[in-house]
């Protein structure tokens, strides 16, 4: 485990290697405890540097068995070494030279999963970010570029397939009972893309014939018996291939492309170059054990990384500060793949649900930075949805501000200008300016400021004009105090009584283009003219930037904009605001002990465009789907007693039941899906909406019947997590809830990835028990506290999204997530990290639990040993 050095990586340091690297060579010799990896490095000296500067590679871990200049013995004196530095001194000044670095490492001990390390016997890399430094010294950077040619020298019976980056150079028998295996990459690559992968797995194979008529090999590995469970995948890989070539241009670029699916890995995928690895969550699935969320994810998963291939990968970032120059601009693209996939307005809800309940904390706490930051001490703690969420959002504003035109004359300019660069977050806003002759430094600070905007809007109206005056102010975050104005692009419509929208005669008072206001100022009032009746403003529609609105706008006004705004994502966002006020009273009801009531006049929209058979099933669903504790504790933003949140939100869904009880019930005729189980979109819509429906009955119901029934006959995991969820959560004492538990088991008990949905529901059951149910379930046999996708299942899920449970009033949730984190950071220390997270909204919490939570965090702190990935976010939470 690397533990802290106390080394803080800042962006004003960067400067370029001092050695250029031309080649690189390497030669696996595959053993599951003591593989051998020789390494030619061909370097020259960049110009101008110093003759006497020496050559440092970075290691992590490492042990040095070998060392060869020119294929000469390097003498000690030439050289010092560390686990950690090789330092190589005396080399040429001007000429290019090979040194050849031996290195032996041990992946069946490789617990960290990153580096070589081996899941269920096969063999496995990820490098990203420095797990590269963990297989051989090497200058371990994005910004170090090179070809690679790799040999893979295994036992020939257990690993039949042997895998690198690149095109297929050639294989044989080696010696006795050993074959090697060799690829060729042509693509200037940094380290971290690469990829080996060895064992024994099960393919299915496909081909794509590229926009110029070029045939590509498609193959994906799973472990043998699964091959079944990928073709969704495969699916959605040619559908991904043809969707980057008609959307932006860009071409597959080797004759290959491989996708490896593994069960062990820190996070949901990497796109190394020509073999991207996968969590095999997000590979496999079938009707009868992924859900249509699971179907989604992979859709977009698989998207994202192939979409790397040119927006990472061509493309790459010059250092980690400007991780979002691949990311944000990667999952902006996934979003919009999946938006063309399935529905537009459905997609934005429920990206605008993910970031606010994800990003927006984070933007609010302690661990809250830039989308482009400036300083770190542990990279792999900046895998972050403000990195890869916000980031995509920033890049949709591009887009919003540019128009698609302007867009794409930008990225196309990015494409031809930087292919095959290490290029920074300034490159990139540079090629919009140039192809559109505008200036983005404003909007620049996107980038640099941190936390999220609040914009509040007051209106009036008189005699035809109507006046707008909003106000921007960027919260304080950890070490930028003082902020400047942002350039904030806000879609709107002033929507008539008749629900038309007006068009005014003019604008004064900013810059307004179609239907975009820019808010520029930290202050600004717009006044339209020739308005002909009070409108009704719809701000901010499709979230067209990623802000908080202060805005108090009448319940007629909502009601107004759910039911007549064009913009779906809108009528959404008002039945939300809706929500609000009467979550937020039941919250304070509910702890004062009073009787919660709920507003009819909220109840009546929401059930309006439940019943509104206009709107699409997917849509109606979402609509139904009241914010989340989490939002409501967000809106609170103080003093939050998770307890009385969760008890108001119950009290406001049973009013609603109540009242919708025939709607309800129609609804969970109507929506059957009948037939053979299809994932698309449309029956995926119907489903949602059937089981929200099924969720307000058993509200209206109080009993377990009719969920039970759901559970029986469900024909698909949808329904059937759907249905014992419902049976656990609103009825976990029942002798149905207790059934539904041991079948589920029972019949997917040889199905990990299915298990993790079991492990999860009950992880998730409110109230205070949940911490010993939890415990008795880490003792189950199912249960694998080295597998992150378990861990994840159980202690993540119970600490992310089990609020009553884990925020207990006596403090043992966080004692026990502090034992946890303890248990798991020598072992894995990214995944500890990543779960302490967890914790980063604690200073919201009621005093009391507060103090428990500062507590369990200064128990963390105090370790003897901490990894670094730890330490950095236990010191930034309690700072
Ligand atoms: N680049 C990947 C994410 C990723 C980052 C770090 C990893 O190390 C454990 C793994 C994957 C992506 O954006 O998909
Ligand atoms: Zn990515």
């Amino acid at each position: 485990m690397r533990t802290d050095t106390g080394q803080i990586v800042n962006l004003a340091d960067y400067r370029p290697t001092d050695f250029v690297l031309e080649r690189v060579d390497l030669t696996f010799e595959l053993d599951p405890t003591n593989t051998k990896v020789d390494a030619r490095l061909i370097f020259h000296r960049r110009e101008g540097v110093d003759a006497k500067a020496p050559l440092v590679l970075d290691g992590d871990e490492l042990k040095l068995s070998g060392l060869l200049f020119d294929q000469r013995e390097v003498p000690a004196s030439q050289y010092d070494v560390t686990p950690e530095l090789l330092t190589i001194r005396d080399l040429p000044a001007e000429a290019p030279f090979e040194i050849t670095v031996t290195t032996y490492i041990n992946p069946e001990a490789n617990t960290q999963l990153m580096g070589l390390y081996r899941t269920n016997g096969i063999y496995c890399t990820q490098c990203e970010a420095e797990g590269f430094r963990r297989i051989t010294y090497f200058p371990d950077r994005p910004d170090v570029l090179a070809p690679y040619t790799i040999t893979i020298i295994g036992d020939k019976a257990a690993n039949p397939v042997m895998l690198s980056n690149g095109n297929f150079l050639g294989g044989a028998g080696y010696d006795e009972g050993r074959a090697f295996a060799a690829w060729f990459d042509p693509h200037p690559k940094p380290s971290y893309l690469f990829a080996l992968v060895a064992g024994d797995l099960g393919v299915i194979e496909d081909k794509f014939v590229t926009m110029s008529e070029r045939e590509v090999t498609l193959k994906i590995y799973v472990e043998h018996g699964k091959e079944d469970r990928a073709a969704y995948a495969m699916d959605a890989l040619k559908r991904s291939m043809k969707w980057d070539e008609e959307r932006f241009g860009r071409e597959y670029d080797l004759d290959i492309f491989q996708i490896v699916a593994v069960s062990d890995f820190n996070m949901g995928a990497m796109e190394n170059k020509g073999l991207n690895v996968f969590n095999d969550k997000y590979v496999l699935a079938d009707p009868a054990t992924a859900t249509d969320q699971d179907y989604a994810n992979i859709e977009a998963i698989i998207a994202h990384e192939y979409f790397h291939n040119w927006t990472g990968n061509r493309i790459t970032c010059r250092d980690w500060f400007q991780l979002c120059l691949k990311e944000g601009l990667t999952v902006y693209r996934d979003h919009e793949f999946s938006a063309d996939m399935r529905s537009r307005a459905v997609k934005r809800i429920a990206e605008v649900r993910h970031l606010k309940s994800e990003q927006f904390p984070e933007d609010a706490g302690p661990l809250a930075h830039p989308v482009r930051p400036t300083v770190y001490r542990e990279i792999n703690n900046f895998y972050t949805t403000t990195v890869y969420e916000k980031g995509s959002e920033v890049t949709r504003m591009i887009a919003t501000l540019l128009g698609a035109d302007g867009f794409k004359a930008g990225m196309d300019l990015y494409f031809e200008r930087h292919d095959g660069d290490a290029a920074t977050v300034e490159d990139f806003v540079k090629c919009f300016e140039d192809a559109n002759g505008r200036d983005l430094s404003q909007f620049s600070r996107w980038y640099h400021q941190a936390g999220t905007p609040l914009v509040s809007v007051s209106t009036a109206y008189d005699a035809g004009t109507f006046t707008l005056t909003l106000e921007q102010t960027i919260p304080a975050t950890p070490g930028q105090t003082t902020k400047e104005p942002m350039h904030i692009p806000l879609s709107f419509a002033l929507i008539l009584d008749n629900g038309s929208i007006a068009e005014p005669a003019s604008v004064s008072g900013g810059e307004v283009s179609g239907d975009i206001l820019h808010l520029t100022e930290r202050s600004q009032t717009f006044v339209f003219t020739g308005i002909s009746s009070r409108p009704v403003l719809s701000l901010n529609r499709s979230f067209s930037a990623p802000i908080n609105l202060a805005f108090d706008q009448p319940t007629e006004d909502l009601v107004h904009i759910a039911r007549h705004d064009t913009d779906l994502f809108s009528r959404w966002q008002a039945l939300n605001d809706l929500a609000v006020p009467n979550l937020i009273q039941a919250t304070s009801d509910a702890r004062d002990g009073k009787p919660v009531t709920v507003d009819p006049a909220f109840i009546a929209a929401l059930l309006e465009a439940a019943a509104d058979a206009k709107l699409e099933p997917a849509f109606r669903a979402q609509a139904l789907t009241l914010p989340s504790e989490a939002d409501i504790a967000r809106e609170l933003g103080c003093n939050n007693n998770p307890d009385a949140i969760h008890a108001g939100r119950q009290a406001v869904l049973a009013a609603i039941a109540e009242a919708g009880c025939d709607t309800f019930l129609a609804l969970s005729e109507e929506m059957r899906v009948e037939g053979a189980f299809k994932p698309d979109a449309a029956s995926a819509g119907k489903r949602s909406l059937r089981n929200a429906a099924l969720g307000y009955l058993a509200f209206a119901e109080n009993t377990p019947a009719r969920a039970a029934e759901a559970f029986a006959k469900a024909d698909n995991m949808t329904d059937l997590a759907q249905a014992l969820t419902l049976l656990t959560h609103r009825f976990p004492a029942s002798a149905e809830a207790k059934d539904a538990l041991e079948t589920f088991a029972k019949r997917f008990a040889d199905n990990p990835l299915v298990i993790d949905k079991w492990f999860l529901i009950q992880a998730t059951i409110p109230g205070e028990d949940s911490i010993s149910r939890v415990k008795t379930l880490m003792e189950d046999e199912k249960f694998n506290a080295s597998n992150p996708n378990r861990v994840r299942s159980l202690v993540g899920a119970f600490a992310f999204s089990n609020a009553t449970g884990f925020n207990r009033a006596d403090g043992e949730g966080y004692r026990f997530l502090a034992a946890q984190i303890l248990a798991i950071d020598p072992k894995n220390p990214q995944l500890a990290a990543r779960i302490l997270t967890s914790m980063r909204s604690w200073r919201s919490l009621e005093s009391a639990r507060a103090d428990h939570a500062r507590a369990a965090l200064m128990e963390i702190e105090r370790a003897p040993q901490l990894s670094t990935d730890v330490r950095d976010i236990v010191e930034r939470m309690l700072k």
